[in-house]
């Protein structure tokens, strides 16, 4: 019998994570036997998160989708019925010919980020469906407000190397919860308080990174634009300028210096419910610490005004001068350093009806909207894959209707059965990180991280890249780009002639396991401007803005949903929900592997004793949280880390595995931000009951 002796392969975690750990993977005999992560790369720093430490039992677990299934019950019943992959292809190849033959548009794929890698979530799928003609996906789930805010102030996804901030004297965490979704940042971010940094927390609920704070301010959702434009005031009012770096590198001081006049501290405390001299502090605070740093996260993009209060924030470094510093500055994304090569990813040039036929653009927030109301034409084929829509997004009462729809023709390509393969008429199993190629670009830091096939495909299990390989070559077309190999595709991933790629070759890349971009260190990315925005300035004021028909300076964008934006809303759903990430999951993945519902218990609400009283909620007490919208169930935990008028359930949890076949999604709202198209999970009213 052939043996191997055990070998480590240099993997990447997966996951929608600011991380993207470099892993370590033993294998023996053809099995993973042990996963760590690397000590080479300094960002992973030898340690995995808790979840992906155990990302074994995910891969051998017993509830793995094995083999191609054909409905067979109703649609949602999540009945199936083993098939052989020839069937399976032929029957997806017939309908989405047929489908194309009257319009291709009628065809929408649906993903997002089940897989961060290039070739798994932008490679091969978007050549087939560019090719085929389908609708495209506007991809807004997550960031795409927080990304708008930035781009209007700093010109694109660039900011601060996240290992600078050791030496930040000042960090000031604000909608993030490193804790739990940026681990191996906040280690940095512990190593400056070390140091002697001083740690601010901006967050309506004391999250784990708010306990550990020196200062936790806890601003109503949505606020956090008010509080930005205050603290401008003061910085501009108490003259805490840097006015060099104001002058030569920022583009329209003297008229935003007028739009905050009115910003007082009092009026954003009116908005924010925070107390006046708290932002006068926090301003003067801020405006003193040198070098200072801003770490954004995704929390505050997700309300209506979501992009401008990203967008006020962006500004207050280049007031300060911060930016002069490698450890100052801000950062929301990273992932903009990375010079991937999109067009010779995702080949938009395949596209075919360009000229008779305008493309259709969906907005995957919207998907229950789309299903049930897009005309011309409607959807009647929607291929999911790397994503959970019915539990992930908002207003899913809507979203389920869509799916329930019977002439909808549904494909799911998932590891488990999850609750959007139940409306599966087509189920195919996907492979694993373990068992498929890719590379990784970052979000949270500079390095790119390769990913080698670590064992064989379980069962039958396929990855997205074949899948799309084999339907193409099912649907007859003959393009070489739909056919080429994952490695091919890896290869092309970034565009090799730009200077950061220097370190990205395929064979360093495989060697180590992981590269840094090839740019300066320290990095002080705006330390002289040349910010790429279209003055070169940080724009205060944005022409580009005030084109498209926005404001163009920074503004406040008060909530769809809050008492004092809505107060007629307000007086029915009194209470402010937010559904931020649980630390035992990762969206909704491993929200259905034992070890973590274990840990996560049951689904809960926290909410404030006052709060509680007044509905004469006891602890433990099983809730039911409504609004007109749809409802959910979970138990109260009576907590002072909730502020008054706010509730927060940690989430995503599986419909199915909720107890009562809902989740924090039921209440929230499919409205959007106020640019990028995003959702709007945390600007939700919602009343509390004794269910
Ligand atoms: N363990 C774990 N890690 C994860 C994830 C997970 O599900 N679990 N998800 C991953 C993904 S996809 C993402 S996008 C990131 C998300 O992680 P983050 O970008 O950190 O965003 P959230 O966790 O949504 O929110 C962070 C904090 O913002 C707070 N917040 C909510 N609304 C507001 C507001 O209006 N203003 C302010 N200032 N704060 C607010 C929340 O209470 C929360 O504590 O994490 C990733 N990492
Ligand atoms: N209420 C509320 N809702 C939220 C959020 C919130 O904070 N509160 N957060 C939002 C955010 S930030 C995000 S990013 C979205 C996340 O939404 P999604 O990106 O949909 O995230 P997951 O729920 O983890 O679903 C990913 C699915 O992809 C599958 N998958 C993994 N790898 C592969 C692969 O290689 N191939 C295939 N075919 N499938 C694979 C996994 O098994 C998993 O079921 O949810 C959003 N929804
Ligand atoms: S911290 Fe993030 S990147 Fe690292 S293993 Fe966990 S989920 Fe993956
Ligand atoms: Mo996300």
């Amino acid at each position: 019998m052939p043996t191997e002796t055990p070998h480590i392969v240099h993997c990447a975690c997966p996951h929608d994570c600011p991380d993207t750990c470099a892993m370590e993977v033993t294998v023996d005999n053809g099995r993973a036997v042990k996963i760590r992560g690397s000590k080479d790369l300094p960002f992973t720093n030898g340690a995995l998160c808790t979840k992906v430490a155990h990302y074994l039992e995910r891969v051998y677990s017993q509830q793995r989708l094995l083999y191609p299934m054909k409905r067979v019950g109703r649609k949602g019943e999540g009945r199936f019925e083993r098939i052989g992959w020839d069937e399976a292809l032929d029957t997806i190849a017939a309908r989405f010919a047929a489908i194309a033959a009257d319009d291709p548009r009628a065809i929408l794929p649906y993903s997002y980020a089940g897989t961060m890698g290039l070739v798994q979530s932008s490679g091969m799928d978007r050549r087939f469906f560019h090719r085929l003609g389908a609708s495209l996906l506007d991809r807004t789930i997550c960031s795409s407000a927080g990304a708008a805010g930035w781009k209007a102030s700093i010109g694109s996804s660039v900011g601060m190397d996240p290992e600078a901030i050791v030496d930040a004297r000042l960090i000031i965490v604000w909608g993030g919860n490193p804790v739990v979704s940026n681990l191996h940042g906040w280690r940095y971010m512990q190593e400056a308080k070390r140091r002697g940094a001083r740690l601010v927390v901006i967050d309506p609920w004391r999250s784990e990174t708010a306990a550990k704070a020196d200062l936790h301010l806890a601003p109503m959702p949505g606020t956090d634009g008010a509080l930005a434009l205050a603290m401008m005031q003061v910085l501009i009012a108490e003259d805490l300028l840097d006015h060099d770096y104001v002058a030569a590198h920022t583009l329209g001081f003297e008229a935003l210096a007028e739009r905050v006049r009115e910003w007082t501290p009092d009026r954003a405390a009116a908005v924010t419910g925070l107390p006046a001299e708290a932002i006068r502090q926090l301003a003067r605070d801020y405006g003193s610490a040198s070098p200072s740093a801003i770490r954004l996260n995704y929390g505050l993009n997700r309300c209506a005004g979501g992009a401008a209060a990203v967008r006020a924030i962006a500004c207050l470094p280049a007031l300060t001068g911060a930016w002069r510093h490698a450890a100052g500055g801000a950062l929301l994304s990273t992932s903009g350093a990375f010079p991937v090569d999109i067009a010779a990813l995702e080949r938009p040039d395949l596209y075919p009806h360009a000229a008779t036929r305008p493309p259709r653009t969906v907005n995957m927030s919207q998907i229950g909207e789309a299903l049930l109301e897009a005309a011309d034409p409607p959807i009647r084929a929607i291929y999911v894959y790397n994503s959970n829509p019915l539990a992930v997004a908002p207003d899913s009462n809507r979203v389920r209707a869509g799916f329930m729809r019977e002439d909808l023709f549904c494909v799911v390509h998932e590891q488990f059965q999850t609750d959007t393969a139940d409306y599966a008429d087509i189920l195919l199993p996907a492979t694993t990180q373990l068992e498929h190629r890719d590379v990784h670009k970052a979000y949270g830091h500079l390095n790119v991280v390769d990913n080698q096939p670590a064992i064989a495909p379980l069962g039958e299990a396929r990855p997205n890249s074949e899948v799309f390989r084999l339907l193409a070559g099912r649907m007859g077309f003959t393009e070489p780009a739909l056919f080429e190999s994952d490695d091919e595709i890896a290869a092309a991933a970034f565009r090799q002639r730009d200077p950061r790629a220097l370190g990205l070759t395929p064979a360093a890349l495989a060697e180590r396991g992981w590269a840094r971009l090839e740019l300066p260190r320290p990095y002080a990315p705006f330390a002289r401007g040349e910010f790429p925005t279209p003055s070169g300035k940080c724009e205060f004021f944005s022409q580009r803005l005030a084109e498209q028909g926005h404001e163009p300076l920074p503004c406040y964008v008060p909530p769809h949903e809050s008492p004092l934006s809505n107060p007629e809303l307000a007086a029915r759903y009194p209470l402010a929900m937010i559904s931020p990430p649980a630390r035992n999951f990762l969206n909704t993945s491993f929200a259905n592997m034992p070890r973590f519902l274990a840990l996560e218990g049951r689904p809960t609400l926290a909410i404030h004793p006052a709060d509680a009283a007044a509905r004469g909620i006891a602890e433990g007490e099983r809730l039911r949280i409504f609004n007109d919208r749809g409802a959910f169930h979970a138990h109260a935990v009576i907590t002072e880390r909730a502020r008054p008028g706010l509730v927060v359930a940690p989430s995503i949890w599986w419909q199915k595995l909720s107890g009562d076949g809902e989740n924090a999604n039921a209440v929230t709202s499919s409205k959007l931000t106020d640019m990028g198209g995003g959702p709007v999970f945390y600007d939700c009213l919602v009343e509390v009951a004794i269910a």
